[in-house]
């Protein structure tokens, strides 16, 4: 606590971390690659730096706030230094920058037109390297890596995983994983969330908008899109709303001028996951087994369970996900369609989540050789093609999705963020359906940000000991408290991603207050919804109890 002096202005500050952290405070953009406010402290770019009263310059990153410091932070000296920096990255950098994935989005582009850097005057001395395409998921640059590390603490950080990191030395510093392996060759789990931290084109989301395009102009199909829930509260962050705010309608509007045939909400296989897993974990219940129960619909973390601890499987809910779920069933549903008019119905998932492109493609779902989600396309990917078109979506009429699939409740909006499939199946498995249950529920503590929380429910006359995890390297930290025998759950849910869908890397890029504002948004969704309980939504009853009587085993579940 204390009071700093900031280009002469008086700034108060009171336990932020670093100098940089009270200059942005003081209402200064500070140019930074390498700091990421959620990780440990780099330093490595040395565009943070300030100068002191003595001459001496140094990273605001790593200074910690003292009580009459004075600095400068825009000094000749200083934008000297930030030139050279940049025309040293530029000058060991790809610079196909009109073509780049990134394009308009760069950190480093938008830092050389902010400094003012018209031409390199170094030579280009680094190796040309080979792209890395062998992710599902997303695809690596090296060409245009700045060396910032933020994938590398990322991955390692906030997953756990530790699969990037600095290898070789002097001129040939990269990142790669380990042994220059493909990505496909270690244990990725397609999180995306390097992608997400990635200020370059180094490592971006596989594009797909050209797949996508093609289908929509192709007159023998028939394309179907859904929607996941976190899509709808981020959105419109590129168009100039906020984060949180539900864009939904103008979503379907805008996929309706770009030539969708149908327009349906990943909410309705979210009901429908509510309903089978509620029914599977009471079955357990009497069984008596396997606990804790883990949730099913994060593919990153049935991909970690896979390559890194295989025993939890028969601990996974044999649910599909709500996105497996509904293209399983529309695709049945739409059988003696496609045979009445003679067009193909092509499916398409608007997710926030890079991994579910990865999920996707697996050949659980995979059905007379096509998959039953045809095209996964990331929030970022859809806002792309939306501009592509020239629609001014904050100026479009919105519109429902359309029915029977576009019905969903509260409950199914709440999967995404952190907390929101365990309360939604909280909701169906307790039997006091009061308004006043729906309320104890709600501030039991399933909700909020802490990365582990635990929460007791009663139902019949049991108490129910439920936990909520999101970031791999929190629920890591459970599974060892699992299996040390310190911890005992019934049920736990896993999201890969920290604050769950809504910080997927798919989504448009935002830190950690835009993930809550956007996690905010969905319980205002629910709020305002005139269905709260899975097992209220009429078409999942009507089709539970019809066409899909006795079938469910088939076509919603499945073993990994
Ligand atoms: Fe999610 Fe999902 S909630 S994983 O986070 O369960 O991606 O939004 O679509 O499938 O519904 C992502 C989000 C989904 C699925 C749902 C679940
Ligand atoms: Fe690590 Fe996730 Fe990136 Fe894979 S996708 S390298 S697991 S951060």
């Amino acid at each position: 606590k204390g009071i700093m002096y900031i280009d002469g202005q008086r700034v108060p500050f009171d336990g932020e971390k670093n100098v940089l952290a009270v200059i942005r405070k003081a209402g200064i953009d500070m140019p930074t690659f390498c700091y990421y406010s959620e990780l440990s402290t780099f330093g490595a770019c040395r565009m943070c730096v300030v100068e002191d009263e003595k001459g001496k310059i140094d990273t605001s990153c790593s200074m910690e706030p003292r009580d009459g410091m004075k600095i400068r932070t825009n000094t000749a000296r200083l934008l000297k230094h930030r030139r050279m920096i940049l025309e040293l990255m530029l000058a060991s950098h790809d610079r196909d920058c009109t073509t780049c994935e990134k394009s308009g989005k760069c950190r480093l582009q938008d830092l050389a037109l902010q400094f003012g850097v018209r031409h390199v005057r170094f030579p280009d001395t680094r190796p040309a390297y080979e792209k890395d395409r062998s992710s599902p998921a997303i695809v690596r640059d090296p060409n245009k890596c700045i060396l910032c590390g933020d994938c590398v603490r990322v991955c390692d950080e906030m997953q756990g995983m530790a699969i990037l990191n600095f290898a070789h030395r002097g001129s040939d510093l990269v990142v790669s994983p380990a042994f220059d392996r493909k990505l496909a060759d270690t244990s990725c789990i397609s999180c995306g969330q390097c992608a997400a931290a990635c200020p370059t084109g180094a490592i971006t989301i596989r594009d797909e908008i050209g797949k996508a395009w093609r289908e929509l102009y192709d007159p023998k199909k028939r394309v179907v899109f859904q929607i996941a829930p976190a899509v709808r509260v981020a959105v419109g962050e590129e168009f100039g709303l906020e984060p949180g705010v539900n864009a939904l309608d103008k979503l379907v509007s805008a996929l309706k001028m770009m030539g969708a045939a149908e327009v349906y909400d990943t909410n309705f296989g979210a009901d429908l996951t509510v309903m089978e897993e509620a029914a599977e974990f009471l079955e357990r219940l009497k069984k008596g087994g396997p606990f804790p129960m883990f949730t099913s619909c994060c593919p990153a973390w049935i991909k970690y369970l896979e390559k890194e601890n295989p025993k939890y499987l028969k601990h996974v809910s044999t649910c599909k996900s709500p996105m497996e779920m509904f293209a399983a069933v529309l695709k049945d549903q739409y059988k003696a369609k496609d045979a009445e008019d003679g067009r193909t119905t092509y499916h398409i998932a608007i997710m926030p989540c890079t991994a579910k492109k990865m999920e996707a493609a697996r050949e659980e779902f995979q059905h007379d050789g096509r998959p039953d989600v045809d095209l996964v396309l990331t929030t970022q990917e859809i806002i792309t093609m939306i501009k592509e078109s020239g629609i001014r979506f904050t100026e479009l009429e919105g519109e429902s999705p359309d029915l029977p699939f576009g019905m969903g409740t509260g409950a199914a909006t709440i999967f995404g963020t952190t907390g929101g499939v365990a309360e939604a199946v909280a909701r169906r498995v307790v039997e006091d359906k009061s308004r006043n249950t729906l309320q104890a529920i709600q501030f039991s503590g399933l909700r909020g940000s802490e990365a582990i929380r635990e929460v007791s429910l009663p139902v019949g006359d049991r108490i129910l000991r439920i936990a909520v995890v999101h970031g791999l390297v929190h629920v890591k930290k459970l599974l060892a408290e699992i299996e040390a025998g310190t911890a005992y759950y019934d049920l736990v849910e896993v999201m890969t991603c920290k604050t769950g869908c809504v910080g997927g890397a798919g989504q448009p890029y935002g830190l950690l207050p835009a993930k809550h504002q956007r996690a905010e948004g969905l319980y205002e969704a629910d709020r305002t919804a005139l269905i709260k309980r899975s097992e209220r939504n009429p078409i999942v009853g009507e089709l539970l109890a019809g066409p899909l009587k006795g079938r469910t085993h088939e076509l919603l579940h499945v073993h990994y």
